[in-house]
């Protein structure tokens, strides 16, 4: 069996985050191009993306990750008047983003297969239900997708956000083979030391683990899940098991592409500890 690597695709870098449903299709294309890299370095690819304007924006007017709560804290807007709605509709909604993202490969050549989340998981966090064999078990070459998602849960909550970092920590981490984890991200070129607006070059962390403190940015007013700092976290769970983690601009291909195979590049690398 080939060996594998699981990429994130930043919501924030593919989509335009503060412009409801608004792709960047370049940068898509240009990231389809790391994965036709990968696949001539014989490496399979399981490709995770986020959700952007597609997911977040709505997402936080009608509060779906915190589950079900009393209709009476929403007033209607023109596209939904209930919680239940804005579920069906945020889904809709990443699955035309996907498609999007589908469309690109296939222009690419590139066979993938797409396993949406509201089909086949329950629960949010790294302790979600679903079964990850269909992962696993891809031929050589196909690249496996899927991206964050309204999920369904338990009672009471009935549904919550499950983050795409969120599947690539457990896709990483249980699916045989997979060498490194690899975060492209948006507008940033790793963790850094301070928010981006006060950033200098060298304000890039090379090497990160837990006992190294970051300001990092998240802007909660826009997104429903954890930022850079969720990133952080999952990844040096990732990096416990054995596995490279690398964070890299999404906006330099050239380092995503580095960052698959193993080519030493800009951006930081996750350790679980220096020592
Ligand atoms: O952008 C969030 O996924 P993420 C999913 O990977 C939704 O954190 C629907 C907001």
């Amino acid at each position: 069996m080939r060996d594998k690597v699981v990429v994130k695709w930043g919501g924030g870098l593919i989509t335009e985050k503060n412009q409801l449903c608004t792709v960047d299709r370049d940068i898509i294309r240009s990231l389809v191009g790391t994965i036709i890299t990968c696949h001539g370095n014989d490496l399979d690819v399981i490709l995770v993306h986020g959700a952007g304007s597609f997911g977040h924006l709505r997402a936080k007017q009608w509060r779906l990750n915190e589950g079900k709560i009393d209709p009476s804290n929403f007033i209607a807007d023109d596209f939904c008047s209930t919680q239940e709605q804005a579920v069906k509709l945020v889904r809709k909604d990443m699955l035309t983003l996907n498609s999007i993202i589908m469309e690109e490969l296939t222009r690419a050549d590139i066979s993938a297969a797409v396993l949406s989340p509201h089909k086949w998981v329950n629960g949010t966090g790294e302790s979600f239900q679903g079964d990850l064999t269909f992962f696993a078990g891809a031929p050589e070459g196909i690249v496996m997708v899927t991206y964050g998602d309204v999920v369904d849960c338990d009672e009471p909550l009935q549904f919550g956000i499950l983050s795409g970092d969120d599947l690539v920590t457990r896709l990483a981490i249980e699916v045989p083979n997979v060498k490194r984890l690899v975060f492209a991200i948006g507008g940033v070129d790793g963790i850094l030391r301070c928010p981006p607006d006060r950033a200098s070059e060298d304000d890039l962390i090379e090497i990160w683990s837990p006992d190294i403190e970051f300001e990092g940015e998240h802007k909660s007013d826009i997104d429903v899940t954890g930022g850079i700092g969720l990133k952080a976290a999952r990844g040096a769970k990732v990096a416990q098991n054995g596995i490279e983690v690398m964070m890299v601009s999404g906006q330099h291909p050239q380092r995503v592409a580095d960052a698959c195979i193993g080519v030493a590049t800009r951006g930081t690398k996750v350790v679980y500890n220096v020592k």
